[in-house]
């Protein structure tokens, strides 16, 4: 029986002795062992009554055993549901109800916040990293082998939620061909093997820190030093025992603040690679500056996993995110149609690695995927004529700090629900460590209302990473003729 995703990333892995992971307590969890444990929790899954496309929702702390249940929902056959750990409650009700999971996986202190939000159909484990919670209670006592559930490359392997610019996150739904397709050509290109020690800080509920870096280490085989937060001292310490590193742009301005990262430092290291969100050119000649490394600049989404990176060998050029990855096409368009090199347009990308649509939103999947196969990023770019990409700006309104999205139309639905507010505007500032911050401008019928009150009547509605980090109270909003709303006015004004 075969499982396209499965079969290539862990199910290879049966009786393999080396390490996969060193955690943070030195640790170290061999890839048979890793692959066992899968097997001890796809047996949970199958008997907490999860079939085949059903969907797993997990938020749950970074450990062995998050990771292990990926691959254990890919070897049940369902589809791998992972979100932040910071939502608030109001905003799991949304997904919760959206995806409608029949088993939904948290840490045992939010027990009570998440069975509040789960209806009848949805049953409710626990996992925590002292291996203590109902799940890993329930897979201890299991034998280590599964009979692994057929899927195919077009079948569903994970659903991953992206923020919207209409203020309603979308579920993208992404086959196992799009995981693998996307893994393969990475571990291609950057090279990665089985000698290849990788630096693990990045959250494992998006894109970045689960598919780029999990899924190229285990097609790899590398090795994997997990840790359970980002965090310099550790990062350093780690840094002349590994070869490569995956991070956010913050992870670098952070690292070059630390002077204890030197050339000598890091002469181990082959690889660092950066995504997410722009990477300064300031920043990357700092850092070849300072360590002779060339940081290597990636662009992808959460719809298309990986789109462009910069040349293993060859030129990788500050401010630019390189070239389509092999069998990824790109084009940059004028409402639809190609426009020549050297010229601004959307950046659209087809490909194997391109997400098969919205979890129910048929609507949404049409606006942004076209007949022809491209998906519209939102994403403005310029294409050189040798192929390389630069991206210029971005059509959505988005703000990313610290390569989390945020999106002001979620912010401000809330903002404005406020009683005494009348209109709010959202935007994102320069900020040193987090590349953008957030602020809002609030205009109030109400005008005894204090920016601290609003800061409280927001918290229980979005996680913490998206508050306004500033509450500015206006008269009115900058707008144009049109009557819309002017944030490059407001991001000008308070950019300092
Ligand atoms: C944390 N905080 C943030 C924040 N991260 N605020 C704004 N933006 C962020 N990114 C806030 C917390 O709410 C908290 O606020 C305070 O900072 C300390 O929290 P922390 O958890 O201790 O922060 P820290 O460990 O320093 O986290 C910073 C970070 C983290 C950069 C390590 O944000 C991070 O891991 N970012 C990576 C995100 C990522 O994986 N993106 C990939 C998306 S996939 P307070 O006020 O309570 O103290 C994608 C596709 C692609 O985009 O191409 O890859
Ligand atoms: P997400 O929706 O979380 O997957 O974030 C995807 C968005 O992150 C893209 O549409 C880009 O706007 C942005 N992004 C990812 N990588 C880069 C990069 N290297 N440079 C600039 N923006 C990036």
């Amino acid at each position: 029986m075969t499982n396209t995703l499965f079969d290539a990333l862990f199910a290879r892995h049966a009786g393999n002795d080396a390490t996969f992971l060193t955690l943070d307590d030195g640790s170290r969890l061999s890839y048979a062992n890793f692959v066992a444990r899968i097997a001890q929790l796809a047996r949970v899954l199958a008997d907490a009554g999860v079939a085949p496309g059903d969907r797993v929702v997990v938020q749950a702390p970074k450990c062995v055993d998050t990771i292990a249940l990926y691959g254990a929902t890919v070897q049940a056959g369902a589809v791998y549901l992972p979100l932040n750990t910071a939502y608030t409650q109001s905003e799991l009700r949304y997904f919760i109800e959206d995806a409608a999971p029949s088993l939904v996986i948290c840490d045992a202190q939010d027990h009570a916040k998440i069975s509040a939000v789960c209806g009848a159909a949805t049953k409710v484990m626990t996992l925590d990293s002292q291996n203590t919670g109902s799940l890993s209670r329930a897979a201890n006592g299991h034998p280590s082998n599964f009979d692994t559930v057929p899927r195919g490359p077009e079948d569903l392997a994970a659903l991953l939620y992206t923020s919207g610019t209409t203020g309603r996150s979308k579920g993208a739904m992404l086959s196992h061909k799009n995981l693998l397709s996307n893994a393969e050509s990475l571990t291609a290109l950057w090279r990665i093997t089985d000698a290849d020690r990788l630096i693990h800080a990045l959250p494992i509920f998006h894109t970045h820190g689960l598919f780029v870096a999990i899924n190229t280490v285990l097609l790899a085989g590398s090795e994997m030093r997990f840790m359970a937060n980002f965090d310099v001292d550790t990062l350093i310490a780690e840094l002349p025992k590994s070869t490569i590193l995956m991070g956010v742009p913050t992870f670098y301005t952070r690292l070059l603040g630390d002077t204890r990262l030197t050339r000598e430092h890091s002469a181990n290291m082959r690889l660092f690679v950066s995504g997410s969100a722009p990477l300064l050119a300031e920043t990357h000649i700092a850092f070849e500056d300072r360590t002779g490394h060339r940081i290597l600049e990636r662009y992808g989404m959460t719809e298309t996993n990986m789109i462009t990176s910069n040349p293993y060998k060859g030129e990788r050029v500050a401010g630019t995110v390189g070239y389509a990855l092999p069998g990824t096409e790109v084009r940059i368009t004028d409402n639809g149609t190609a426009v020549d090199p050297g010229q601004i347009g959307m950046i659209e990308v087809r490909g194997d690695n391109v997400f098969q649509g919205y979890w129910k939103m048929p609507e949404k999947t049409a606006e942004e995927l076209r007949t022809d196969g491209f998906f519209i990023t939102g994403d403005l770019g310029v294409m050189a004529e040798d192929g390389r990409i630069s991206i210029v700006g971005r059509e959505k309104d988005l703000i990313i700090s610290g390569g989390y999205n945020i999106y002001p139309k979620e912010i401000e639905d809330v903002i404005n629900d406020i009683e005494g507010v009348v209109e709010s505007a959202v935007f994102g500032v320069p900020h040193p460590d987090f590349g953008e911050s957030v602020l809002a401008a609030v205009v109030l019928s109400d005008t005894s209302l204090a920016p601290d009150e609003i800061e409280e009547l927001v918290a229980p509605h979005l996680a913490r990473f998206k508050h306004p980090r500033r509450y500015l109270i206006l008269d009115t909003l900058p707008r144009n003729t049109m009557g819309k709303v002017q944030k490059n006015l407001l991001r000008q004004q308070y950019q300092d």
